[in-house]
């Protein structure tokens, strides 16, 4: 089918053919489902379907249009664990989940839910600009990753590694969307206006940057909320990714720092990725703070690329430029 979504443009979905209508379940990709709640607050209400195989209009107001980017978010998430992880659906297990937009009233949030394996959308406040952007689909369902691998306690430094697990994920997967309408970037929610003058939620190069979040680790940190505590764990990922400094990507410059002051050189997102993954899926486990976080992206990268690697020189290099050392 063809989707006119809000934040993407006009995008491919995956549709089913049921008699002379269609519906939002993509066989592709588990089977996943994206229903209508039409602002109530729980069960499914109903699975998005009509007549023809055309879903929105680009508008807030056309019901449709935030089923398609919710359909459309779900799709990409599906393949970036697939086809660059090698992972097969948020649990590995090939199923897929389902999502929910229209969430109750001006809801500003987005959630995963383990209980229902689902992903659900409000329409942000004055139901204007659902919460459906490429960036937010990755982040939240990644947290069903999280929950079915590694399992980051929410709260404490393990939550704020949790949370940095979907900015990372959340990240990579509009990278590997190379949609042109919502372009890959380190930040996260630039485009659902969650602050209503543009600005994104966080940013990932120098996460204070927000006023909350924090850009290296100290001893006090697990006791910040969990969005703000996974300030070191993004600006380590942005270095490792890109180094530290000035760099414009996709028209958007960041400025890195460490904090010791000494230059970091990045291997690359792929790479970064790779090694994050990697360490999610066999090292880290509930009680992973940063400095186990630390040890498990070394030992990930050490298996991937040896330990003698720039790739494992360039790990310890990101974590000390934001003060987790050994
Ligand atoms: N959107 C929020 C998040 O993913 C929902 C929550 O508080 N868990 O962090
Ligand atoms: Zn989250
Ligand atoms: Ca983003």
């Amino acid at each position: 089918g063809t989707g006119n979504t809000m934040y993407s443009g006009t995008v491919t979905l995956g549709t089913t053919q049921s008699g002379s209508t269609y519906n939002l379940t993509d066989g592709a990709r588990g089977n996943h489902k994206t229903y209508n709640l039409n602002h109530g607050t729980s069960g499914t209400g109903t699975l998005f379907s009509g007549p023809d195989d055309v879903w929105g209009n680009g508008s807030a107001s056309n019901a449709e249009t935030a089923g398609a980017d919710a359909h459309y978010g779900a799709a990409l998430t599906w393949d970036y664990y697939k086809n660059v992880q090698g992972r097969s659906g948020i649990r590995g297990d090939g199923v897929g989940a389902y999502s929910r937009v229209h969430y109750g009233n001006n809801y500003v949030n987005a959630f995963w839910d383990d209980s229902c394996f689902c992903m659900t959308y409000g329409d942000g406040s004055g139901n204007t600009h659902p919460l459906t952007a490429i960036d937010v689909a990755g982040h939240e369902m990644t947290h069903g990753v999280t929950s079915n691998t590694a399992g980051l306690n929410y709260s404490g430094e393990s939550g704020g590694l949790n949370e940095a697990t979907s900015d990372i994920f959340g990240t990579a997967v509009e990278f590997y969307a190379n949609n042109s309408s919502d372009v890959g970037d380190y930040l996260i929610g630039e485009k659902i206006n969650i602050n209503g003058d543009g600005t994104p939620l966080r940013y990932m190069d120098k996460p204070s940057k927000d006023g909350a979040s924090k850009d290296s680790w100290y001893s006090g940190i697990g006791s910040v909320d969990v969005h703000y505590s996974s300030g070191p764990a993004n600006h380590f990922f942005y270095l490792l990714s890109e180094g530290s400094g000035t760099k414009t990507i996709n028209g958007v410059t960041y400025n890195s720092p460490t904090s010791d002051g000494l230059p970091v050189t990045g291997i690359g997102r792929d790479k970064a990725e790779k090694i994050w993954f990697r360490a999610l899926t066999t090292k880290f486990t509930s009680t992973t703070n940063y400095a186990a976080a630390r040890t498990g992206t070394l030992a990930a990268a050490g298996e991937l690329y040896g330990t003698t690697s720039a790739e494992y020189t360039a790990v310890a290099n990101a974590w000390a430029g934001v003060a987790v050392g050994s």
